[in-house]
């Protein structure tokens, strides 16, 4: 297939085709230059398209795909060179790498370089994680590091005869599920092939700082894999051991050492590096490089915004992931050193910018474990700090992992634990990384039985709320769970104005909020939802239907009293940024029914995959204020 180039301003169309036999472990001067022209001319347009995210705001990941170019421009060579002799994918455990996949599908004429530039932009079909079926070209999904290496070995079993090549990285090799895919790969014999960029880089800062002793190449030889160590920016020593790789029979891992970044002013040798490029360091880069028309390009980029004016909330925003970590600070704050240290342990898993906790890092490193990427160990051993009285884990994640650490959170509960979790990105707000990162699987945390040991999931509406609801349950006992997004929300205002959750509140675990009272129905909400509901709500009141909204911030216990006034109410409608399939709205009319009330009932939730971009995640789910109202249209008919 040819390229379609298009308005692209980098000539993708001078991309060479380059014969490899790995037979020949050697490199040719005309095989090495064809190899090294790819290399440059693909890093630019990575540096490019991946920085169009940045200047629209939707963000991304730059370092991560173009440190792998290398290993990506030898694969493709020798995909086309041998079709026969391998499965042409370029599987990766690290999703965030996914420019990488955008990048390849355009040079196998899949995609039309032209859409390169709406990197993550709503409805570009471009999301921040490779998703099969969502874009043309795209052959796998991914996104959750760990989890691609295990897939890949069921791949290569269903392709004897085939080597199958998994390109990993020193941070999905901290996830445990890498260690039983070492072992079957091993025990098997599979025949893949591991390329792991071993960078020292993850979001929250270096491996061998954080993790001192993890060696991924001890730790793959321990499990029995054949390694090969080089520099990943030695073109020939990287070619020579990939066909060493291809020559031994069985898993191989090849280790690829390179600072993040290699030759990217700014950006070399830094985790930042593992985001997306910022635009000046972009421009740089390019302008260096000679790309004066994508440099144009990326400055004429508006940012969108969303101009949306929500009624009912204030136009002040709160950060309820910061929150989270900053009234933590201050709850620990009353407390002196040593009853801290003895009572409070908080574990991170390379997410501590993300999850609010290096608020509390800053404020109190002697209580501060950073963890790895590895949150099912990481929740243990923060539940098993919590195991006696007195004594409280802390852990945080994305909501999205969440349903990684069910078991773990079982285990937990049986031990009778002493659990704080915040999972943050919870819902579909913001999430420009879409489906595979959408946090919408949340009650499953609420998993024990009837008579276990407690377990409460909260998801504050708002600032105000969210610092209430810690400094209410910090020191209770069992397993507490609290939500937020990736977006900020702004303050909920009641009728009169006045920030609800301000002044004196104090946050009452299990008890719904009336945010206002309606005679038409009322809807039920939480999180974020709430004041797009509130929105919902002040609109249809101007249009004469007279919809009451519950704030239900305790997501998993039935207020009886609220329950009661909105099951007597001619409909009850449920608006959830969660899974239809799995959230409130899933338990909401079976708990109205045991109760013997009975009005119209229906939810709404995310149910289908994502649309990429920002905002616009809510109205493409039919969860935004006029899904809503249309929705309340359909039941007061
Ligand atoms: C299971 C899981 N946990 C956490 C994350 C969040 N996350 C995305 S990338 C990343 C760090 C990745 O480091 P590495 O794979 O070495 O990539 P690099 O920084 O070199 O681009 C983390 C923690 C994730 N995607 N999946």
């Amino acid at each position: 297939m040819s390229i379609n180039v298009g308005t692209f301003p980098i000539d993708l169309g001078a991309y060479k085709a380059v014969k490899l036999d790995p037979s020949v472990s050697t490199l040719t001067d005309e095989q090495r230059e064809a190899l090294k022209f790819n290399i440059q001319l693909c890093r630019d347009a990575l540096i490019f398209f991946t920085a169009t995210g940045a200047a629209r705001g939707v963000g991304g990941h730059t370092g991560g795909p173009y440190d792998t170019v290398p290993e990506v421009m030898i694969l493709d060579a020798l995909f086309k060179s041998q079709p026969d002799d391998y499965v042409p994918i370029f599987f990766d455990e690290a999703g965030h790498r996914v420019g990488t996949q955008y990048l390849m599908a355009t040079l196998d004429g899949d995609l039309p370089a032209e859409q390169l530039m709406q990197y993550r932009a709503a409805n570009s079909t471009l999301p921040g994680h490779p998703e099969l079926g969502l874009t043309p070209g795209v052959k796998f999904s991914s996104g959750r590091l760990g989890h691609m290496w295990p897939y890949v070995n069921g791949v290569a079993i269903a392709n004897p005869g085939k080597a199958v090549f998994c390109l990993g990285s020193d941070g999905a090799q901290q996830e445990g599920d890498d260690a039983e895919a070492a072992r079957l790969a091993v025990g098997q014999y599979i025949n893949v092939k591991l390329l792991i960029d071993d960078n020292d880089v993850t979001i929250a800062g270096n491996p061998s700082e954080y993790l001192p002793g993890f060696s991924v190449k001890k730790t793959l030889e321990g499990h029995g894999l054949t390694v090969f160590e080089g520099d990943g920016e030695d073109i020939d020593s990287l070619y020579a051991n990939i066909c060493k790789a291809i020559n031994t029979p069985g898993p191989v891992a090849v280790i690829n050492k390179r600072p993040m970044c290699p030759g990217v002013e700014g950006l070399e040798g830094s985790n930042h590096g593992h985001d997306v490029v910022p635009v000046d360091i972009a421009l740089k880069y390019l302008e260096a490089r000679g790309h004066s028309k994508a440099v144009e390009y990326l400055k004429n980029i508006e940012k969108p915004s969303n101009t949306y004016k929500f009624m009912g909330a204030s136009d002040k925003l709160g950060s309820n992931r910061n929150v989270f970590g900053q009234a933590v600070v201050e709850v620990l704050g009353k407390m002196g050193e040593e009853e801290r240290k003895k009572s409070v342990l908080v574990v991170d898993s390379d997410l501590e910018g993300s999850c609010g906790l290096q608020h509390i890092r800053g404020a109190h490193p002697e209580i501060f474990i950073s963890g790895g990427i590895q949150e099912r160990g990481n929740l243990s051993a923060a539940a098993g700090f919590g195991m006696e009285e007195g004594k409280q884990g802390i852990f945080a994640t994305f909501s999205a992992f969440l349903e990684m650490c069910i078991s773990e959170i079982t285990m937990a509960r049986l031990n009778r634990s002493n659990l704080l979790c915040h999972f943050s990105h919870a819902g579909i707000d913001d999430m420009a990384d879409n489906t595979c990162h959408f946090g919408i699987n949340n009650m499953f945390a609420d998993n024990g039985l009837d008579d276990g040991y407690e377990t409460r999931l909260f998801f504050p509406a708002d600032a105000n709320q969210m610092t209430a609801c810690v400094k209410s349950v910090f020191n209770n006992k069992g397993l507490r769970f609290i939500f937020s997004t990736r977006s900020k929300v702004p303050m909920l205002l009641d009728g009169d104005g006045n920030e609800m959750f301000g002044g004196n509140y104090t946050f009452t675990p299990g008890k719904d909020d009336v945010v206002r009272e309606g005679k038409a129905g009322y809807i039920i909400a939480f999180g974020d939802a709430v004041y797009r509901a509130l929105d919902a709500v002040e609109r249809l009141k101007q249009e004469g239907i007279e919809v009451g909204l519950i704030n239900k911030s305790t997501l998993n216990v039935v207020d009886e009293d609220a329950i009661a006034k909105v099951g007597a109410s001619p409909f009850v409608l449920v608006v959830e940024p969660f899974n239809r399939r799995t959230g409130l709205g899933s338990r909401f009319g079976s708990w109205l029914l045991e109760r013997g009330l009975t009005p119209k009932f229906a939810y709404l939730g995310t149910h289908e995959e994502g649309c990429g971009g920002l905002w616009e995640q809510y109205p493409h789910q039919g969860i935004d204020p006029a899904g809503i109202m249309a929705k309340v249209k359909e039941l007061t008919a």
